[in-house]
């Protein structure tokens, strides 16, 4: 053991982001460029997060990463090796900046001062390992590749002590999975999709704090714990390679709707954000049956959940001229419900009357979680 040798260490967590408006398609499957700009909502810290450490030792013979306990291979030029290249060379040239006034690591070591210096200018060369832990279940098919190359991201730059805000560490989250950039942000994020070919304008912005509009709630329903199914990444790819609706999506209804919700949002105006919210939902899952062969990732309890929420908006307009909840669907059958906390009860009550609970996580419905975004 050497024990001069220093060893840096940083923890950093990433909750998982539900879109409002969906991505689905990319123009470069190695940049992971998309189609079409996105918006979503980033979950509060309290719930479903991942947490990822990572520790640079010399001691290591080479890069690691282990999920959920399970050894998972680093292959270059797969996209964790991608990721973790991007921050090393992040790191490398933060130190060969001449500019004084950026951060180094952090200095609270006794260490005679040469033995630091030597460790700030070779850290981008020393192995990382890296442990990652989801605090929801994998298998409940909800995406945890979000949060979890955001928080991978997160703790490397916390690591090297990157000064980089977080729309640039937004553009390496999403070489590892394109949703993964939104959640470098709480609160309100829209992921801009770029015109440039090398990436350099593909990425997140914050649209609005969480603070903005703390009384908005995402309910999130787990239908099925089952990991079957067509993969975000292989599915859009067809369906860009198939689908004409989707032309028509990219070009005449995406751009519209970012520019409602960003309005729905500043205004705090519910009504307009849920109508949005759900005409995405349906018109994304639109282009994943208007794939060839057709993708289908609702079941028939997620349609249930449509017709209660739709009927339950139907009587709140019929009452108030506005809507009270939204539903949105991704890549799985699970439903998450937008709504204000003032509904929030009322909401949970409904579903568990029509859909009543059994123990056991197996169930077929199962309300898993309910919280303050953000
Ligand atoms: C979204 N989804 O905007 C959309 C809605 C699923 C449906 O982002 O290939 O896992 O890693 O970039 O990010 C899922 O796609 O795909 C997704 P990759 P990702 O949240």
């Amino acid at each position: 053991e050497n024990k001069t040798a220093m060893v840096y260490q940083a923890t950093a967590s990433a909750p998982v982001n539900i879109a409002c408006i969906k991505y689905w398609g990319k123009r470069d499957t190695k940049l992971i460029l998309p189609t079409n700009s996105s918006l979503s909502v980033t979950l509060s810290q309290d719930h479903l997060r991942s947490t990822t450490t990572s520790r640079a030792d010399p001691s290591f013979s080479k890069d690691r990463l282990w999920l959920n306990g399970k050894e998972e291979e680093i292959v270059a030029p797969g996209r964790l090796a991608t990721c973790i290249a991007e921050l090393k060379k992040l790191r490398k040239e933060l130190v060969e900046d001449k500019d004084e006034s950026a951060p180094k690591v952090i200095a609270d070591s006794i260490l005679p001062l040469f033995a630091l210096l030597k460790m700030i200018i070779q850290l981008s060369t020393v192995p990382v390992h890296i442990a990652s832990f989801n605090n929801f279940p994998t298998a409940a098919g909800l995406a945890s590749s979000a949060s979890g190359f955001a928080a991978l991201v997160s703790s490397l730059a916390a690591l090297y002590a990157l000064p980089c805000s977080p729309s640039t560490l937004s553009l390496i989250a999403r070489q590892g999975s394109g949703s993964a950039c939104r959640s470098l942000f709480g609160g309100y994020v829209a992921w801009e999709q770029g015109v440039l070919d090398d990436g350099s304008d593909s990425l997140a912005v914050e649209v609005a704090p969480r603070s903005h509009w703390p009384e908005m709630h995402a309910l999130i329903c787990v239908v099925s714990d089952d990991k079957k199914g067509t993969s975000s990444t292989s599915g859009m790819q067809r369906t860009v390679q198939t689908s004409e609706l989707l032309q028509h999506r990219i070009k005449h209804v995406v751009p519209k709707r970012m520019k409602e919700i960003e309005a729905a949002i500043k205004a705090k105006d519910f009504d307009a954000f849920a109508k949005v919210t759900m005409a995405d939902s349906n018109q994304f899952h639109a282009v994943a049956l208007d794939t060839e062969p057709p993708i289908f990732y609702m079941n028939d309890v997620s349609r249930s959940i449509i017709a209660l929420i739709v009927e339950y908006n139907r009587v709140a307009i019929e009452k108030t001229g506005k809507r009270k909840a939204a539903y949105t669907y991704d890549a799985g059958p699970n439903a998450v419900i937008y709504t204000l906390q003032e509904n929030v009860k009322e909401i949970v009550e409904l579903i568990v009357k029509y859909f009543p609970q059994k123990d056991g996580f197996k169930d077929p419905f199962q309300l898993f979680a309910g919280g303050s975004v953000g």
